[in-house]
């Protein structure tokens, strides 16, 4: 057993050995970080292989197992891992692609592929990661074993354990995140359901199964013969389709596929959503740049040919027509560039031509075909038009009249002396009393306060030309000094941090989803730049001498309390409302910055943000009442 692992490690081994060490010390260069993501990120690395042998065309049974103590088992009946030597490494392929760093994409080209994509790293990183792993391939009536510890150590060389039925081939993974190289190793079923019904979507015909061992065992098939069209149908679930029919296209160039699926609904929003290779560009790109250049182009030229559109009215905008879209855009390329800021924007120039081409000729078609459905989309962008002129007009009065408006809104806004907006924050405040206490306690230099007396317009229900005659909002654009819509400038925003200070209440969590609403939809880079907190007011203080100690949860009180010395008498207070507290205490307890609790507000996900805001604060009853009750109030800021 010793001398067989002398044998085992040559020189090149240790060089090998280096390559994972060097993965265990900055894990976050592989895998972005080493948080909750990072841990989902492991199974997404070892799942994106065996799906990789389902575009091939070889397996379409995927099996994803949580067993007990969060040990994770991905399994695939593909034609299972090459099982021979590899020349250059010495070492069997198997252990080459678990122990050498990038090796993964050399074997088997051709074809698409999702490891070595965004973030393929290769299965070298999750064995180094892991404190074991275990690979199963069955394959010419034989079962394959190798097991890796410690961060990716083979215990032995690849071994026949075992005869199984010659019929039976694929590749079984196992393994355990090393929880010294993680903040948690307790995987999230929401997240991998998520990811992984996304997978099934985008790659129709494929079986993925997900299966939770941990404690009430959980099972859940994803299998979607319509592929994205069952895609678009679920994404519209809770929202009133225009129409039944689901436009779907799909065509092929040079061997780039393009595939689209697309429903317009009741809503004044859209929701175009692309990939390529199943990662989600979330920047955008090429593919997504051609079949928004395609909608315009003919959904204009039909509305013209037909006479809906009058030669001397203006064309519809991109932003008209685009109006209460919930779209799917699915790219398969041989050699994707990836580009952007996180490197999730479809670089190739010649993805746009191609897809605008596709998408543009099956879409003149289904408006052809369907005369019906063609009218009323025309109409809806045409309607979209019209309110986007309206508010053009009611931006434009809001300018002019400006001077007049102006008195009115300093009356409300109490702004900071300092107008560099690094150091600027504005707290937007439920109620007139509160807002007194802040205005009070704050730091004036570079604390601003709003007070927000009015109900908030739910923006869900308006569209921009609506939005724009609500006094609230009106000061809120005013205050931001970004603009909006269409004159939208980020670099304009006057403050840093945009504060929402309210209730822990039901009514305070109402105010704040109807603010986050109203972000998410009219101001979203604002939020997608990190710029929006909820400050977090106490819960309790607890004075013992002369401390006072304010804790924001029932946890934090009871640790507290167990950290005092068992002699010390102390009293416990409820902290009241934000308008209950005086000036000193609410800049105490909430707004000093070297004291308070804020939250960022963050958009890691748009598509289930999406859903959030539009069933919670959308025309639907029933879907709303079920998430209510499916998730506590505060559910939505963890979005
Ligand atoms: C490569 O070309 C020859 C036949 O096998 C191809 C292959 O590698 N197939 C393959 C790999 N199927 N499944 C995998 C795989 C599955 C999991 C769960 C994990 C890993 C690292 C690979």
């Amino acid at each position: 057993m010793n001398s067989d692992k002398k044998e085992h490690y040559g020189d090149s081994d240790i060089q090998v050995l280096e390559g994972l060490e060097a993965v265990r010390k900055r894990p976050g260069m592989y895998i972005g970080n080493t948080n909750e993501a990072g841990l989902h990120h492991l199974v997404w690395e070892i799942v994106d292989n065996a799906v990789d042998e389902a575009l091939a065309g070889y397996c379409d049974d995927i099996e994803v197992e949580i067993e007990k103590g969060n040990v994770i088992t991905v399994k695939d009946d593909g034609r299972g891992m090459p099982t021979g030597m590899n020349e250059k490494t010495g070492l069997s392929t198997i252990e080459t692609i678990f122990t050498v760093l990038h090796a993964g994409g050399k074997f088997g080209g051709g074809g698409y592929k999702v490891s070595g994509g965004l973030h393929g790293v290769g299965a070298s990183v999750v064995n180094a990661l892991s404190d074991w792993l275990e690979v199963r391939v069955y394959r010419d009536g034989h079962v394959y074993f190798q097991r890796f510890e410690n961060g990716g150590h083979p215990v032995e060389p690849l071994k026949v354990i075992d005869d199984c039925d010659p019929d039976r081939t694929g590749t079984t993974v196992t393994f355990h995140a090393d929880p010294t190289c993680f903040e948690t190793t307790i995987y999230n079923w929401d997240i991998l359901y998520k990811r992984l019904q996304e997978m099934a979507f985008l790659n129709k015909g494929i079986r993925i199964t997900l299966i939770d061992h941990r404690e009430d065992e959980q099972k859940e098939i994803f299998h979607y013969n319509g592929g994205i069209i069952e895609y678009v149908q679920m994404l519209n679930k809770n929202k009133q389709p225009l129409f039944d029919d689901i436009v779907y296209v799909e065509g092929r160039e040079n061997d780039i596929l393009i595939e689209v699926a697309m429903q317009y609904n009741d809503s004044y929003n859209s929701s175009i959503y692309s990939f390529t290779n199943n990662i989600h560009t979330t920047e955008g790109g090429t593919h997504e740049d051609g079949v928004k250049q395609a909608l315009t182009r003919v959904i204009n030229n039909y509305a013209k040919q037909n006479k809906l559109l009058k030669d001397n009215d203006d064309s519809l905008t991109g932003e008209d027509v685009r109006e209460g879209v919930v779209m799917i855009i699915s790219c398969k390329h041989p050699n994707p560039q990836f580009e952007g800021q996180t490197k999730t924007k479809l670089g190739n120039s010649e993805v746009k031509k191609i897809a605008s081409d596709v998408f543009g000729n099956g879409l003149e078609r289904f408006l052809m075909e369907n005369p019906d459905a063609a009218r009323v989309i025309v109409e809806k962008c045409m309607t979209a038009s019209r309110a986007r002129l309206a508010a053009k007009k009611a931006r434009e009065l809001t300018r002019r009249k400006g001077d007049l408006d102006i008195t009115n809104f300093y009356g409300k806004l109490s702004d900071c002396k300092s107008k560099d907006p690094s150091e600027c924050e504005i707290f937007l405040v439920e109620g007139d009393s509160a807002g007194g206490s802040a205005k009070k306690g704050r730091n004036s230099m570079t604390q601003a306060i709003l007070p927000l007396r009015g109900k908030i317009l739910n923006v869900e229900k308006a569209r921009l030309d609506r939005a724009l005659s609500n006094e609230e909002i009106r000061t809120i654009i005013t205050a931001f000094g970004t603009g909006i819509g269409e004159e939208f400038d980020l670099s304009k925003l006057r403050y840093n941090k945009i504060i929402i200070m309210t209730d822990a209440d039901v009514d305070g969590a109402h105010i704040r989803v109807l603010l986050l609403t109203l972000f998410y939809r009219f101001f979203r880079p604002i939020v997608e730049a990190g710029h929006v907190y909820a400050a977090e007011p106490p819960l309790y203080s607890i004075k013992h001498g002369k401390t006072i100690k304010y804790v924001l949860t029932d946890e934090e009180k009871d640790e507290y309390l167990a950290s005092l010395p068992s002699s010390t008498k102390y009293e416990i207070g409820r902290m009241k409302g934000l308008g209950e507290m005086n000036a000193d205490e609410l800049f105490e307890t909430t707004m000093d910055i070297e004291k308070r609790t804020l939250r960022q507000i963050t958009v890691e996900d748009t598509i289930a943000a999406d859903e959030i805001f539009s069933t919670l604060m959308g025309e639907e009853v029933e879907p709303r009442r079920k998430f209510i009750e499916e998730n506590a109030q505060y559910a939505i800021l963890d979005i």
